[in-house]
């Protein structure tokens, strides 16, 4: 590799490092218009553009929030938008201290040739334009989500590879640019099914993406992994307990090469309670790589539950992000005790 083709890629490096420091983790405030509309629609505010972008204006500027976040995810509505005193959210949140990201993809659409309820997610076409574009506007991460639904046949090999070939051309582009992919592969957690069998699909899942990666020459240094957490179906009804998630998620991991800058995982629908009680049960086993949280419901949902859309309650919102990332952010903390050095 020429030392030209290397910059974005030492610098990668860095920022991928920084987004999984010690200690923190990244808040994914990245909904796509119509999801983040439906939520405010359920918590009886008004779906307009300017209750969206009050939103994350509450979010991005709650007191406190680089203490345990190092990056926040926004969706490209929000990269253009302003803070109320009207600086980009980008500017204003690097000015926090706080890297701004950005999810790049266009969604999970049905896959031709999938089985049912498979998807691929699109968003490929004109990708590095829109990365330089993005680049240009502050963004130092990227993000880009694929969706895997467990039943007794899917998901199929067809619907599994399709999407990690499309994560590891985000991934690639995304290095290009001088932007940090997060590779997010979400096994869902709708179903009925085992442990064993959330085990077996994100394994498979993870295998694809590592094989995809690699022949695309994607440098696991500069990206952070955002899986799933290894959890039994949402319709089944004893829940496993946080040692037994944290065992069979991180023995999944493994496979991971230790050059891999670190993972960040998603919430999945996990209650908040729950998913840093299991993310904080990880922290107890040895790992070469960084575990941490991208969680987005299970951050914001009680900040959005607090707000209602109220001036005059943003500070409970804001109140209730700050519990939540602080209960996360001393869950990774607990990583220096359990493990010293
Ligand atoms: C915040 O939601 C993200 C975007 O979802 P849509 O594009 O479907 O609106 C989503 O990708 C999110 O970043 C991840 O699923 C992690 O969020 P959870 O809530 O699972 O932690």
């Amino acid at each position: 590799m020429s030392e030209l083709a290397s910059e974005p890629t030492s610098a990668c490096r860095q920022i991928a490092e920084r987004m999984v420091a010690p200690g923190k983790g990244v808040l994914a405030a990245d909904e796509s218009i119509a999801t983040m509309s439906a939520r405010l629609e359920k918590a009886g505010v008004e779906a307009t553009a300017e209750n969206r972008r009050r939103y994350r204006e509450l979010l991005s500027a709650t007191p406190g929030l680089a203490d345990g976040v190092s990056g926040i995810i926004f969706c490209d509505e929000t990269l253009r938008q302003t803070f109320a005193d009207g600086t980009p959210f980008a500017t204003a949140v690097h000015a926090l201290g706080i890297l701004p990201g950005i999810k790049v993809d266009a969604g999970a659409k049905p896959l031709p040739g999938g089985l049912e309820r498979e998807t691929i997610t699109e968003g490929l076409d004109g990708l590095p334009a829109r990365l330089a574009e993005y680049a240009g506007i502050g963004a130092a991460f990227a993000k880009w989500r694929a969706v895997y639904v467990i039943s007794d046949a899917t998901p199929s090999a067809g619907a599994v590879r399709a999407n990690a070939n499309a994560l590891a051309r985000y991934a690639a582009a995304c290095q290009a640019a001088g932007i940090v992919p997060i590779v997010e592969p979400e096994v869902l957690m709708d179903g009925t099914h085992s442990i064993e069998r959330c085990a077996e699909v994100t394994a498979d899942v993870h295998a694809a993406v590592r094989e995809e990666l690699a022949l695309l020459g994607v440098d696991l240094g500069g990206i952070v992994l955002k899986p799933n957490m290894v959890v039994e179906g949402n319709g089944t009804s004893v829940p496993s307990a946080p040692e037994v998630v944290a065992a069979a998620t991180v023995e999944v991991l493994r496979a991971w090469p230790a050059e891999l800058a670190g993972v960040a995982f998603l919430s999945g629908g996990q209650s908040p309670e729950r998913a840093t009680a299991n993310l904080e049960a990880m922290q107890a086993i040895a790992t070469p790589w960084p575990l941490t949280f991208s969680f987005g419901r299970a951050l914001v949902d009680p900040a959005l539950a607090a707000w209602v859309g109220k001036d005059e309650q943003v500070v409970d919102g804001q109140n209730a992000l700050a519990a939540r990332v602080a209960a996360n952010a001393a869950a990774v903390r607990r990583r220096a005790e359990l493990q010293p050095a």
